[in-house]
């Protein structure tokens, strides 16, 4: 069974983060997705999140393409969780190109990153809706 696993806030679920995992899928049968905790979101990504860890969890886990979702409360936790969940693919959006290549000398994983879907983000969303 090939894993993989991918990490992130997926906040206000769209279709570029849809793109994302189902890519991610697809690179093997079992997709783990380290979802960033609102402590983590908040502490070290200076985001506030529309909808809670939970919430966002709740979503992830109604994906057909998401067989787990585990929490992610730290930048530094990617080599232990792919050694403890036996990951063989780490993959990323290509916004994050680069950053996370140590990751293959660290650990037996395979870092692909996958093209962002470009139009959409929650961002945007939030422009959009606010007028902003
Ligand atoms: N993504 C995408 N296309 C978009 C928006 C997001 O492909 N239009 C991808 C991102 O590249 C990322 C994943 O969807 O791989 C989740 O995006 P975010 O929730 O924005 O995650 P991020 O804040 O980048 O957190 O330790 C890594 C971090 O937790 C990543």
């Amino acid at each position: 069974m090939k894993r993989v696993i991918t990490y992130g806030t997926f906040d206000m679920l769209h279709y570029g983060h849809i793109n994302l995992l189902r890519r991610a899928k697809e690179m093997g049968d079992y997709l783990i997705v380290a979802l960033s905790t609102d402590e983590f979101n908040w502490d070290s990504k200076n985001k506030k999140t529309y909808f809670t860890y939970e919430q966002r969890k709740q979503l992830l886990e109604a994906l057909r393409y998401v067989d787990l979702v585990i929490p992610e409360e730290g930048w530094g936790q990617k080599v232990s969780d792919i050694k403890l969940y036996k990951v063989d693919t780490f993959v990323m959006g290509d916004d994050w190109k680069g950053q996370f290549d140590y990751l293959e000398d660290e650990t037996d994983a395979e870092v692909v990153y996958l093209g962002r879907t470009p139009e959409i983000s929650t961002t945007q969303i939030k422009k959009d809706l606010t007028g902003g």
